[in-house]
């Protein structure tokens, strides 16, 4: 079974907690998802617990070290997020960067880096449709 590190937003922004929700339940069908708790609509982004921080850090960490391939949407921008892709190129890591185009213009310096596997898309059909793809592979 392949180890997938999806990459959603969190502090950046929750308003897709609920398609990260169904993109995770797709990937779990086939594959062990490492960061099941990106797609919790309950996660409370902005509680601060001491030391808490430096825990997330090095467990994310850990888990980007150990994936197989990693998958990002980036439809809701992310500092943690574009921050965990350079972390994942930087080892050799297959990554698929997913974003609404009608919603959002992606960063250049994700759209510009022939690293990444980048996948536009404009409904949740399509989106769904090209995981399969990557998922069957
Ligand atoms: C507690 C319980 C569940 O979640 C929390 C606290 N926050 C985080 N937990 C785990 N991973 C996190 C958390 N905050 C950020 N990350 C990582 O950074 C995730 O792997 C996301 O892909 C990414 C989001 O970064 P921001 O900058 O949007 O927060």
């Amino acid at each position: 079974m392949r180890r997938i590190y999806f990459a959603g937003s969190i502090r950046g922004g929750r308003a897709d907690a609920e398609l990260y929700r169904r993109m995770i339940a797709r990937m779990q069908e086939t594959d062990l998802v490492l960061t099941e708790h990106i797609g919790n609509p309950e996660l409370s982004p902005f509680e601060q617990i001491p030391g808490q921080d430096r825990e997330i850090y090095s467990q994310d960490t850990e888990w980007l070290r150990s994936a197989d391939l990693v998958i990002a949407e980036c439809t809701t921008p992310s500092l943690g997020v574009g921050y965990e892709l350079a972390y994942a190129e930087a080892r050799g890591i297959p990554c698929y960067i997913f974003y609404n185009a009608s919603r959002t213009s992606l960063s250049a310096m994700l759209t510009g880096d022939p690293y990444f596997n980048i996948c536009p898309y404009s409904g949740e059909e399509e989106l769904m449709a090209r995981l399969a793809e990557i998922l069957n592979a």
